[in-house]
């Protein structure tokens, strides 16, 4: 390892004094100036992380349904993967290290995680639309290349098309090609095969029209649009040619403010969906007759998946166990209905992609969804092989069920959430099982809710147990909390420090959205005298 080469590189992304950063969540985020020497040194780290685990290692430049002026970063593990908790860790160290403390922190780093510094590293790199994203993915590649890594660098990538990327390059493509065709012939084989076995329902019902939060999802759908346009066509909006990214629109600030977004034109009963900054996350929508909004987020989007996929195991005569894994934002009607009426067993994990993620692994077939639209379905790799020796071996209609179920695995990444991925899965569930968008949505009737967003002097003072649904600090406010979901029907209401904002977040949901809207504004009042508000006292804004 030439330190030294290091130490003269990093004078160029020096870092602000005093800045600190975290790596959250989802990888660092905040203002893209205040980003530079973070990704300098992530490509160091990139480095370290490719030497130990001996295999390709990804770094993404985004900042996902953020403001444009945001970005971030962050590090994928070889199979595709978050990065590890320990390595999370170590970002952070090395993201705050003082100049003169970053070649210690480096040595640290590689003894603490037995790093053999003569191994290859080989790094592969994306990009979303930001403007700032191009300059600090090349201060990535300086990063890399300082500590003697090689890189491939792909440009423009949707976040899950990296994962993709990363994962195809590990398995010594098994999974796929590692190319941008490879991964639009992949899923697009898969798509037309399933859709071909859907009874002709006419074009209508073949045409979708999609917000692309003026995002990169606009640039790669349209590269894709040609490979599956016989299954299906789609309508791009906030395609990035005149708005800002995700700036009134996209998939965040659909399910946010439960209501479509700017720039679309929606006709009455015409399915549409949103994608957000980076394409991955999703969510439906309509207007009905009435000019009535429906939202049909990421737990209906489950709840259709893993019904199909148990029909289907039904017909094939297999009984592989199918786990669904949802967080405290689940709405309260779609876990009821998946236990009580799919008798599927469903799972609560603290938010964040990479809880769901770790948790789906212990099924044969675990489907994964945050109420945000974020999710896939994975296969573990003995059901992979068992699903693709039944595709060859049974007979008929056995035959026909086991071959739809190959292709549905081949269609979802199976690395990340992927909102093109997701989005030709759920296209092809409807056309097969001929469904309308109302039709999905009239499965059953969401409990109306209400998030809001409380500022403290510091979110750290709450923390939480039982996947986020109850708090244990400050005292008190766990049973202020319960005193005040006693007074509604139907009622459940949670907070959590954000992990991505300095907020706290509050959900409530009840039997009517005055009462939603109540429960939430009264335990907004709760936070905010316990747990040490700061700014104005929360109003009721509805
Ligand atoms: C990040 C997470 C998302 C989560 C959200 C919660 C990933 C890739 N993304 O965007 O899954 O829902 O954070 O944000 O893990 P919050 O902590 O601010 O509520
Ligand atoms: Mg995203």
């Amino acid at each position: 390892m030439d330190l030294g080469a290091v130490t003269k590189h990093s004078a160029s992304h020096a870092k602000p004094n005093g800045l600190i950063l975290q790596y959250g969540t989802a990888g660092f985020r905040t203002k893209a100036e205040h980003l530079d020497h973070v990704m300098f040194r992530m490509g160091l780290l990139a480095v370290l992380r490719s030497k130990q685990t001996k295999s390709t290692i990804g770094v993404m430049v985004t900042a996902s349904h953020n403001p444009e002026e945001d970005n971030g970063v962050k590090l994928v593990d070889p199979l595709g993967e978050m990065l590890a908790p320990s390595w999370e860790e170590h970002a952070t160290c090395l993201a705050n290290a003082e100049e003169q403390d970053l070649q210690r922190v480096l040595i640290d780093i590689s003894k603490k995680e037995a790093v053999n510094l003569q191994q290859d590293a080989f790094i592969v790199i994306g990009r979303d639309t930001r403007p700032s994203s191009e300059k600090l993915s090349q201060s990535v590649i300086d990063g890399v290349t300082a500590l003697g890594g090689q890189f491939h660098d792909y440009g423009l990538l949707t976040t899950p098309q990296l994962h993709y990327m990363v994962y195809c390059r590990n398995t010594s493509g098994r999974y796929g090609k590692a190319t941008t065709e490879g991964y639009y012939q992949k899923l697009s084989k898969a798509f037309l095969e399933l859709t071909k076995q859907a009874s002709c329902s006419g074009d209508e019902s073949r045409s979708l029209k999609v917000d692309c939060a003026n995002g990169i999802g606009a640039l790669k759908l349209r590269e894709m649009e040609h490979y599956f346009s016989q299954g299906l066509s789609v309508q791009l909006f906030n395609d990035g040619t005149k708005g800002k990214l995700n700036h009134l629109c996209g998939a965040d600030f659909v399910k946010s403010h439960q209501k479509p977004p700017q720039g679309m034109e929606m006709k009455s009963n015409e399915r549409c969906c949103s994608f957000d900054g980076d394409a991955d996350r999703i969510v439906y929508y309509y207007h009905d007759a009435d000019g009535h909004f429906h939202l049909v987020d990421g737990d209906k989007i489950a709840t259709l998946i893993s019904s199909f996929l148990k029909e289907l195991l039904l017909e094939i005569g297999e009984s592989l166990n199918i786990g669904v894994v949802q967080t405290a934002y689940a709405n309260g009607s779609s876990t009821r209905y998946l236990e009580e009426v799919m008798k599927v067993p469903v799972y609560c994990t603290k938010t964040g992609v990479k809880h769901l993620h770790h948790k789906a692994q212990e099924f044969d077939i675990g489907v994964y969804f945050e109420a945000n639209g974020h999710g896939t379905a994975l296969f573990s790799t003995a059901v992979e092989m068992k699903i693709k020796q039944l595709a060859e071996e049974l007979e008929d209609k056995k035959r026909k069920a086991a071959k739809m179920l190959e292709n549905i695995m081949d269609l979802f990444n199976q690395a990340a959430g992927d909102a093109i991925s997701d989005m030709l899965v759920i296209e092809a569930i409807l056309a097969l099982k001929g469904l309308t968008v109302q039709q999905w949505d009239a499965l059953y009737t969401d409990l109306p809710n209400r998030q809001l967003k409380v500022k403290v002097a510091d979110r750290r003072v709450i923390s939480t147990t039982d996947a986020e649904r109850q708090a244990v600090t400050p005292p008190g406010l766990q049973e202020a909390i319960n005193d005040l979901v006693k007074k509604y029907k139907l009622s459940r209401a949670f907070v959590r420090p954000s992990g991505t904002e300095d907020v706290v977040r509050v959900y409530a949901e009840a039997d009517s959205q005055e009462s939603a809207d109540s429960l939430a504004h009264e335990v907004s009042l709760a936070v905010f005298q316990l747990a040490g508000g700061i700014g104005e006292r929360p109003q009721p804004c509805f």
